[in-house]
């Protein structure tokens, strides 16, 4: 059993079809959808806008390891392509493990190149912590904090700032 923190992100072709579809290959699993926020492009400015998203998914037979499986099974049915020159460059759709917990609800760390848990980035990442914030309002990033604090750092504050909720949009969970 554990649970896990998965973001989504997308900014090419049907980005709100993307996220549905990430939604609907995990049906079964998915707890809670946070809203769809409108976000610019993080680390490479030249690609369009992303709507990002964030789930909370539980499994009974779930091992750490089989979200990130499932996240690139997902990734690569949307037609994924990899440009190794462009790290952070434009997708169809990106599905990142944020955080896992085991069954005891004691956060999974990793440094596995792999698979590092919880994900390196997300405490900078307004597009992960925002949304997380709907679905989890007391959410704590392991080895970093309360997310609402995170939020609230100046790094993470000024991006804050430039996200766009999309209240027209939804997602919608099965669990
Ligand atoms: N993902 C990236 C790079 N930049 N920017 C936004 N706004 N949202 C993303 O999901 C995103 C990004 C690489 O994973
Ligand atoms: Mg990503
Ligand atoms: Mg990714």
């Amino acid at each position: 059993m554990t649970r896990a923190v998965l973001s989504l992100g997308s900014n090419l072709g049907d980005r709100e079809q993307h996220l549905r579809g990430a939604v609907a290959a995990l049906r079964g699993v998915v707890e809670r959808c946070s809203g769809i926020y409108e976000t610019p492009p993080w680390g490479d400015a030249d690609q369009p806008s992303y709507l990002n998203a964030v789930l909370l998914v539980s499994d009974p037979e779930a091992e750490p390891r089989d979200w990130l499986k499932r996240a690139q099974a997902i990734e690569t049915a949307a037609e994924r392509v990899r440009d190794p020159e462009r790290r952070f460059g434009p997708r169809t759709l990106d599905v990142d493990v944020i955080t896992v917990w085991d069954a005891q609800g004691r956060p999974v760390l990793s440094d596995d190149p792999g698979l590092t848990l919880p994900h390196p980035r997300a405490y900078l990442r307004a597009f992960v912590l925002r949304p997380w914030l709907d679905i989890q309002p007391d959410a704590v990033l392991p080895g970093h904090g309360p997310v609402a604090a995170l939020l609230a750092t100046p790094e993470v504050a000024g991006d804050l700032a430039g996200l766009t909720a999309r209240p027209d949009l939804a997602l919608e969970s099965s669990l």
